[in-house]
């Protein structure tokens, strides 16, 4: 039984309070109308607001505590602004997209509007304490997309209130009593993401809150046609827990149902809910029902084209602050003048928010405009071209609601029109076109990657250290000794995945460890990828290092959304206020069949720009990088070798200690004549074809790049082209995968191509899957003869006489 179950929490709540809450559901109201009518008038691009869901909100902010998570959609205004969080003057900002982190500092402009964000890093990109903040993490559009993550933030707290290895990391956790508050809307609990999220904190038992907004309504498709009955409640109900609560009976989620019109119950459900969710760590749905849209959906459309007469008088009835109006009245807690009084402070009060935001954001950019317009004016001057610099500046000047991109252009097209006129005429909009576009780089492109002190791109490396006495081992052992003395030295570190705790994962690089260490470091989870990673990136949200495990790397599609949408945009979205260093542990390349032999790595690099993307030729190398990405703060993927874990290796003897540089290759065999350059298991058989070249006189230089974001940030590979002349790209990937990266990478950012003698080449796999069985492998996937051929063929290209026709 609830304790507090049956006490009213309105009995407790003051005149004060309620009329400062009727006060801020009123001013949210103002801004979604105000917010609208920016769109309509040009002033901003996209527009989606909170109105209709202001008391729900109000409601699940009184049960919010510091250190608390939020990691909800872009309905949440009313939640954020009732947390302290958000002014309406940085609502705008984020409206107008202005893009000075003093203006909006959730996404320093880079979000649409909603998104709400936290900065939970310091200048530095370093952590700040988050149980001073009401934590949101950064919103985001792809419906859903914020669930996955909700079941690794309340995970941690799991982990922080059981292991007490963790208690003295004070500034992510008091003693893991904090929930995530999850919010969602009706439609977007279709995803699977979200079913395979609410299963999941059932499996684990953990403080997630998760709120359905329920406006009945996904744009212009009905409840009916997303929802099974038409309820998720309903839907969900088969989770619900057991009576009797004791530890004996069925664990499960608790689910409470709300009206979104129902002050005093709407916050008594969110105080009954919360306290279950903070003490007992039990899981709670509330699905908050009959809320409304009073605006329709977003700006992009009008809801009188999809909803009934009868359900628009409804919803117009209905509407949260109408009732809440109604509810205050009846009981004596205000007059209606006092309200139409507060009414009317709040539209004063939006509307000053909104000038505010509007006139900062302009001001941001007139001394650019007027810089720009004056060295025109004066670039026109005394010049035969006076007229046509004149026009640009005149179409400058006359611009509506001007931005960056305008200034731009006209500094642009008065350059060329002086293409040809002395640097004294043009020095002027030169500088001017210099420093703007350094200073829109960081506006627009900063923070891809870590920039503080902690980045592994920082990491210059630590050499491994060879003796007498280095062991040699299968591949395996090397994982195995390795993660064995990472979770001695680390109680931060724990891994998650799909077997990877009772049997030490499919190959054994955890093998004895969750024995050792412990189930709550190593972690066996369900067949469940999207929330494999979500909670992975929860757990590095909150201080942790955690490793999750995608058993197979062709298993990563199911994780890819997740991967793309969330992990790798989270700190440019945040302009460097969120991080997320979570590294990911999987094995692919080569081993049988078609979904076990995968090396999609075209598909990752160009999904992934933002997080690093490993590829080690074998587990001592694995290691090496471990250890540079553990003690990094960006999200890494790491592909282990399939074939690789019972070839035998050499164990450096600072196994623990030695940290492999991000981005530098390492050439594998010298030579004269061309340069190969691959990565992963694709090495060894590139080596066999060196073999097989050298032997009929051909010198095969062989580079492997070990890691594909980065590459190669010191043209090492553009050295080694310098020398031979001639280049071939290997790898496992589809024909124009990662090959191509690799080849625009050198011949077009390296500049490469004014050292070749020869047309550079690619070697890949077939177009489809490779099939099951080695000779499936060997016809699919590259071979040592097929790279000799490749080679031997340019080489005839060359020397005809030397190198008659083959086959
Ligand atoms: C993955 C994905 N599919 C489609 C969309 C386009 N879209 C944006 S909002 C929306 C409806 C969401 O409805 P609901 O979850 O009920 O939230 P509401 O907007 O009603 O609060 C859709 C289809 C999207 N943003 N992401
Ligand atoms: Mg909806």
């Amino acid at each position: 039984m609830i304790a507090n179950e049956h006490i009213r929490t309105v009995d407790v709540l003051t005149r004060e309070e309620i009329l400062a809450d009727y006060r801020l559901a009123s001013e949210s109201r103002q801004v979604s109308l105000l917010g609208r009518r920016d769109v309509m008038g040009g002033r901003a691009k996209f527009g989606i607001f909170g109105d209709g869901k202001e008391l729900a909100q109000i409601a699940a902010a009184k049960s919010f505590r510091r250190g608390d998570f939020r990691s909800g959609y872009y309905r949440d205004q009313t939640f954020v602004a009732a947390l302290g969080e958000l002014t309406w003057q940085q609502f705008f900002a984020q409206l107008y997209a202005h893009t000075d982190i003093a203006h909006d500092p959730n996404t320093g402009g880079r979000n649409m509007n909603g998104h709400f964000a936290t900065r939970w890093l310091d200048e530095n990109g370093l952590w700040r304490n988050q149980t001073e903040f009401f934590n949101s993490v950064c919103d985001m559009a792809p419906t859903a997309g914020q669930v996955p993550r909700s079941i690794g933030l309340a995970y941690a707290s799991k982990l922080y209130r059981h292991n007490p290895a963790l208690h003295s990391l004070t500034q992510f956790s008091r003693h893991g009593n904090e929930i995530t508050f999850g919010t969602i809307g009706d439609a977007s609990t279709s995803q699977g993401m979200f079913w395979e999220t609410m299963n999941a904190a059932g499996v684990l038992q953990v403080p997630l809150l998760m709120s359905v907004w329920d406006d009945g309504y996904g744009i212009s498709v009905p409840v009916e046609y997303q929802t099974t009955k038409a309820s998720i409640s309903k839907a969900l109900a088969g989770l619900q827990r057991e009576a009797p609560y004791s530890d004996a009976s069925e664990k499960g989620i608790e689910i409470f149902t709300v009206k979104g019109w129902d002050y005093p119950a709407l916050i008594d459900t969110y105080r009954q809910a919360a306290r279950l969710c903070r003490d007992e760590h039990v899981p709670v749905l509330i699905h908050v029902q009959e809320l409304t849209q009073p605006q329709g959906h977003s700006s992009s459309g009008s809801h009188e084209r999809y909803k009934s007469k009868d359900r628009l008088a409804w919803e117009a009835e209905y509407d949260c602050n109408r009732q809440f109006k109604n509810w205050i009245l009846d009981n004596g807690y205000a007059t209606a003048e006092e309200l139409t009084e507060i009414e009317e402070e709040t539209k004063k009060s939006a509307r000053q928010a909104r000038n505010d935001a509007w006139n900062a954001y302009v001001a941001s950019m007139q001394g650019d405009f007027d810089e720009a317009l004056d060295l025109l004016q004066r670039a026109a001057r005394n010049n035969p071209k006076g007229p046509a610099l004149m026009a640009v500046r005149e179409d400058l000047r006359k611009a509506f609601n001007p931005i960056r991109r305008d200034a731009t252009i006209a500094v642009k097209r008065a350059l060329r029109i002086l293409r040809n006129d002395p640097p004294e005429t043009r020095q002027g909009l030169a500088e001017w076109l210099r420093r703007t576009s350094a200073e829109n780089e960081d506006r627009y492109s900063s923070h891809l990657y870590s920039q503080s002190p902690d980045s592994p791109l920082k990491n210059p490396g630590v050499p491994a250290v060879y003796s007498e006495n280095s062991p040699i081992v299968d591949g395996y052992l090397v994982m195995q000794r390795y993660f064995d003395n990472l979770f001695g030295r680390d109680p931060r570190v724990v891994a998650i995945g799909e077997d990877v705790g009772h049997i030490g994962d499919v190959n054994q690089g955890f093998a004895g460890l969750q024995e050792k260490y412990g189930e709550i470091r190593i972690t066996d989870t369900g067949i469940r990828e999207t929330t494999i990673i979500g909670q992975g990136i929860g757990m590095a949200m909150r201080g942790l290092k955690p490793i999750t495990e995608i058993q197979y790397f062709d298993y990563i599609f199911y994780a890819l959304a997740t991967l793309t949408d969330d992990l790798a945009s989270l700190h440019y979205r945040t302009k460097g206020g969120q991080k997320a260093p979570l590294i990911i542990r999987t094995r692919g390349h080569r081993l049988e069949g078609i979904w076990h032999s995968g090396s999609p790595m075209g598909a990752m690099i160009n999904s992934l720009r933002g997080m690093h993307i490993v590829v080690p030729r074998n587990m001592t190398q694995a290691a090496g990088f471990y250890n540079t990405l553990i003690k990094g703060d960006d999200p890494a993927l790491l592909i282990e070798c399939l074939n690789g874990y019972r070839l035998k290796e050499r164990v450096p003897d600072n196994l623990s200690e030695f940290c492999l540089p991000l981005g530098v290759p390492e050439v594998l065999r010298e030579g004269s004549d061309i340069t190969i350059v691959t990565y992963g298991s694709m090495c060894r058989i590139v080596m066999e074809a060196a073999y097989q070249l050298a032997e009929i006189g051909i010198s095969v230089e062989l580079i492997d790049v070990q890691t594909l974001l980065p590459f190669d940030r010191h043209h090492r590979i553009l050295e080694s082209v310098r020398k031979t002349n001639r280049v071939v790209f290997a790898d496992e990937d589809f024909p124009g995968g990662a090959t191509a990266y690799m080849m625009q990478q050198v011949v077009d950012g390296q500049k490469a191509y004014q050292y070749l003698d020869s047309p550079p080449r690619t070697i890949s796999a077939k177009d489809h899957r490779p099939p099951y069985a080695s000779d499936g492998d060997y016809f699919s996937k590259p071979n040592p003869e097929d790279v000799f051929d490749c080679v031997y063929d340019i080489m005839r290209e060359v020397e005809p006489q030397r190198f008659p026709e083959l086959y």
